[in-house]
């Protein structure tokens, strides 16, 4: 074992060669039923091995809510330990070749170090994130907001902390900064909308100013919380004028969490690529609120749905379409490094079943408004088990066929545990 390789490496092909002639058996079988739909099983196994997400460095700790947070044992005790446990995940699952970092939860004085450390494990950093939504010893408080504070002290604050998670990307090779901001109201009266988004877009365009001629900054709306009033930042609507105002380099991030529950996203998808501002997605599900549980855990068929708009634009090559894609997910209960390997296949299964859609038929059908068959045309797809395809694309990159199961084997948690004593018991918050 490298000591870039946390799992064994011998374990790996000594599991999969147990479950090998298995997942043979299933693939081919698949292979010949998709032949039937004149479809190259290959040829769709290969795009999903192309197929990444990033994992958030934030994400391999353990959440928790307002109200209690219950960590794991072995959990990551700084970014060092955090980007140990992302190449974890990418090891057994070989999905998630890039991190997201997030500032200043993973500042270090030298971020060279950091991308020494994921370079050792063959992996890169993707979107940086900014944090101007919890105060920082010594500064002035966000309470009242951050890019649209009332304070033009408290707005220079937050905009000169955006620009220097630009610096700290640049040091990493990331190349786009993500901006989600809490501001908003919990009363009517408040603050005056207008003035509040006045606010926002000069405080952005500061932001934008500071931007490298290849980088992008991507703009992140949500319904609520922490405001429970008004969010300045609420829909893709608003999303979407901030970004055109502020000019070529801004998109918009779907964090598919930041929608009231009836929502439909992947129109809203459909809608940004079709204008060229998609700048990606922060995947995971919720039922009520921005809950971050796993991705597809909830409503698989939205995630589908959500790539079959995805597909249709790279089959098309719809102008600037270049989405990145990053999971943004809170463990609570699970294992999170079991949570994002799982939910990094189910984002590439979903990806595969959008490949599988009969697009010349479905067009047919639709230009007939034979809608049943339309609908039967997606469902088809969607209701195909493509886990011989996610499986042997991580075969063939070297990575388990079942990863959860090597992981398990393997002992990671148990030898954290006892590398990493316990930390901060109780406490609450989402990391
Ligand atoms: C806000 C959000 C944002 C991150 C944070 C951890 O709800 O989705 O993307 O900064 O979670
Ligand atoms: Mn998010």
């Amino acid at each position: 074992m490298s000591d870039h390789e946390m799992i064994d490496t011998q374990l790996i092909q000594d599991e999969n060669s147990k479950i090998e002639n298995d997942l043979s058996t299933d693939y081919e079988s698949l292979g010949e039923r998709l032949e039937r739909h004149s479809i190259d099983i290959r040829a769709i196994t290969a795009k999903v091995a192309n197929y990444a997400v990033a994992t958030p460095t934030w994400g391999v700790g353990t959440g928790g809510t307002r109200f209690a947070r219950f960590p794991n044992p072995g959990e990551p005790r700084n970014i060092y330990e955090k980007i140990d446990d992302c190449s974890v995940i990418y090891q057994l699952g070989r999905a998630t070749p890039t991190l997201s970092p997030h500032f200043p939860w993973d500042r270090v004085d030298d971020p060279a170090e950091l991308k020494e450390r994921a370079d050792a494990y063959g992996m890169g950093f993707d979107a940086v994130n900014s944090n101007t939504f919890q105060d920082q010893p010594g500064e002035e408080s966000y309470k009242y907001g951050s890019l649209t504070n009332a304070s033009a002290s408290v707005r220079d604050q937050a905009v000169a902390h955006n620009i220097e998670c630009i610096e700290l990307g640049k040091a990493l090779g990331s190349k786009a900064l993500t901006v989600w901001v809490g501001d908003g109201t919990n009363f009517p009266g408040q603050q005056d909308f207008t003035t509040s988004l006045e606010r926002y877009l000069d405080s952005m365009r500061e932001v934008y100013a500071a931007l490298p001629d290849d980088w992008q900054v991507f703009i992140e709306h949500k319904l609520y919380e922490p405001a429970f009033y008004s969010t300045v930042i609420q829909d893709w609507g608003t999303n979407y004028i901030c970004a055109t105002e502020l000019g070529e380099k801004a998109k918009c991030l779907v964090d598919l969490g930041h929608h009231a529950p009836t929502v439909n996203i992947e129109m809203i998808v459909a809608r940004l690529i079709q204008f060229n501002k998609l700048a990606g997605f922060h995947f995971n599900d919720s039922k009520y609120g921005d809950d971050d549980l796993d991705s597809g855990s909830i409503d698989p068929f939205q995630l589908f749905l959500v790539f079959n708009e995805l597909v249709a634009a790279e089959l098309r090559d719809a102008p600037g379409f270049d989405p990145a894609y990053m999971l943004d997910q809170s463990h609570n209960v699970t294992d999170p490094i079991e949570s994002l390997i799982n939910s990094a296949a189910t984002v590439q299964g979903s990806y595969a079943r959008a490949l599988l859609v009969d697009r010349s038929q479905l067009a047919g059908y639709q230009q007939s408004n034979d809608v049943l068959m339309a609908h039967k045309t997606l469902k088809l797809a969607y209701e195909t088990d493509v886990a011989p395809i996610v499986a042997m694309a991580r075969m063939q990159a070297g990575g388990a066929i079942d990863p959860v199961a090597v992981y398990r084997k393997a002992g990671y948690r148990e030898e954290k545990a006892r590398q990493r004593p316990a930390s901060n018991i109780g406490s609450s918050g989402i990391v």
